[in-house]
């Protein structure tokens, strides 16, 4: 069956493009700085999010742990999200690996983190006490409902953590859709922070890759850490081909997702039992209300026998992903599957 796949926007595919532009990228051995399509991926990067320099990473997880680690030494306390995905889903890898220590704070509905709650964790000078090193955001925020940071939040949350002597981390797994919702240039939101990791392998359809980018000195740290991890890869310009073509072109396009995630949540809200969050960008979050008699398992069972393969957030939760691989008629072909299996 040919599926809609709601799932995430990691289920992206290469397109024909990327594909041509992958068999016929110049490649050399990345460990010794001389894959020259890795390293024009790299320099589009750090110009892109007006940061000395980049280095690509095979994935969004080993880009964050890779900046940790950079930013933190074992023993230091981060702050970051109880909803952020470094906390949630990154298998605890910054303490298991990097012994750093970490510090929840409740991430506000929007996805933001409160001023004044990082002001009231900023550990003392006692002996007692880890050492508070770095904060991360996170834009969008996944687990929020794909809520964006506004430049302005942003540049005030780094001025307020760089008087206090700490560093932040912008985990920007979908930065060019919090770029694209709020119609700014993806500069207005990296530029204030100390690092950012962004995804080419979601939205921006690449196969497989991040970047990291930070200052020239930060980024010399991360790539010993980078290859600690053993993520230093070798002809990866074959991979940085397609990161390129994500980059110039793929974020041009991602204001249609967010129309269409508008299109699908307002046909879902047609649907009685249904309880849908106002998208603000890519990402669809709703739930069934006391009145449905099934669970999101069950439902999502359903609607997979209906071509439409959806994401189970919670017992009663859902989150829907728009992206380049779905059109006006894939959004059409979920809500009729939803109405199906609940109306
Ligand atoms: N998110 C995935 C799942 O892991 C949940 C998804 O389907 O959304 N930061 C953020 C904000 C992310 O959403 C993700 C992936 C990552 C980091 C990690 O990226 P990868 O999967 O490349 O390690």
């Amino acid at each position: 069956m040919d599926f809609v796949d709601l799932r995430s926007d990691t289920v992206t595919k290469p397109t024909p493009e990327m594909r041509a532009a992958m068999a016929q990228a110049e490649v050399g051995d990345d460990v010794y700085g001389e894959d020259p399509t890795v390293n024009r991926l790299q320099e589009l990067a750090a110009e892109r999010t007006g940061k000395e320099a980049a280095l690509f990473v095979s994935s969004g997880t080993m880009g964050n742990l890779t900046a940790i680690l950079a930013h933190c030494g074992r023993g230091d306390e981060v702050m970051v999200g109880n909803k952020s995905h470094i906390f949630l889903f990154e298998a605890g890898g910054i303490s298991a690996l990097g012994g750093i220590h970490s510090r929840q704070l409740t991430n506000q509905p929007d996805g933001s983190l409160a001023l004044a709650d990082v002001e009231a964790a900023i550990r003392s000078d006692d002996p007692h006490e880890p050492v508070t090193r770095l904060i991360c955001l996170e834009n969008t925020h996944n687990y929020c409902g794909g809520t964006f940071q506004t430049p302005e939040y942003t540049r005030q949350l780094a001025d307020f953590a760089h008087e206090r002597g700490l560093a932040v981390h912008l985990d920007g797994a979908r930065v060019f859709n919090a770029a694209a919702a709020q119609g700014v240039d993806v500069r207005q939101l990296t530029e204030p922070v100390d690092s950012v990791m962004f995804c080419l392998s979601k939205g921006l359809c690449a196969p497989v890759g991040s970047v990291l980018c930070g200052s020239k000195e930060f980024i010399r740290q991360a790539h010993r850490v980078r290859k600690m991890l053993g993520g230093g890869m070798r002809q990866a310009g074959i991979l940085a081909a397609a990161g390129i073509i994500a980059i110039e072109k793929m974020s041009l396009r991602l204001g249609e997702d967010h129309a269409r995630a508008k299109q699908l949540a307002n046909g879902l809200k047609q649907i009685p039992g249904l309880v849908v969050d106002e998208p603000e960008t890519n990402l669809v979050f709703f739930s069934l209300d006391e009145s449905i008699p099934y669970s999101a398992e069950e439902v999502s069972k359903h609607v997979r026998r209906r071509g439409v393969l959806a994401d189970v957030v919670g017992p009663r939760r859902f989150r829907l992903v728009l992206h380049y691989w779905i059109d006006d008629l894939g959004v059409e072909r979920a809500v009729e599957a939803f109405w199906a299996a609940v109306g």
